[in-house]
């Protein structure tokens, strides 16, 4: 297994749509335990294959307080959503920002698992709005683009200077 490089906002990368898996085979199960490996290093909650630069449409969740309880999503697709909630959240991609953000407070989601197998799971609270927060990864879309152009603008400045001064 591997850590790899977590992407940071405003890389261009970010904005990449990620592509379909054709099929879950060992290549894919083996950046699945590399990304577990980044996520729970980081550490975060979550991590889409599109913030270590391969877009594939791949996820790993674990919101477990004992931080052994990886989900994985492949090719993830919201089958419903209901209600709306708005959370805080943060981003490995956009270290020290968090700003709340209106989700689905309840969704249906289907995705392939690690064994290649179709499966559909309820998922509210956390979980719901992390699922979202990675599928938008995958869309190409990170969180702050949720918020004003102004906070925008001052995040992306913020980012930038983050990575001069650590350069
Ligand atoms: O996409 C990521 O960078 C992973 C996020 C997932 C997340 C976003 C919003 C709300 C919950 C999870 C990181 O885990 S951000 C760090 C974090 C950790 C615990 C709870 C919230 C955020
Ligand atoms: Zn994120």
């Amino acid at each position: 297994m591997a850590r790899l490089n977590i992407l940071r906002y405003p890389d261009p990368r970010l904005h990449k749509i990620a592509a379909p898996v054709a099929e879950v085979n060992d290549n894919i199960r083996s950046l699945i335990a590399d990304m577990a490996e980044t996520m729970y290093a980081a550490p975060g909650v979550g991590l889409a294959a599109t913030q270590v630069d391969v877009h594939k449409q791949v996820i790993v969740i674990d919101i477990s307080d004992s931080r052994d309880r990886l989900l994985t999503l492949v090719n993830p697709e919201i089958v419903t959503a209901m209600g709306e909630s708005d959370c805080e959240e943060g981003c490995l991609s956009v270290p020290g920002i968090y700003e709340k953000v209106a989700r689905a407070e309840q969704i249906v989601v289907r995705a392939l698992g690690l064994d290649g197998q179709s499966f559909t799971m309820d998922a509210d609270g956390l979980l719901a709005v992390c699922i979202q927060h990675e599928m938008d990864h995958l869309k190409g879309r990170v969180f702050v683009e949720y918020l004003s152009r102004l906070k925008q603008n001052r995040i992306r400045a913020k980012m930038l200077k983050q990575q001069r001064q650590s350069a």
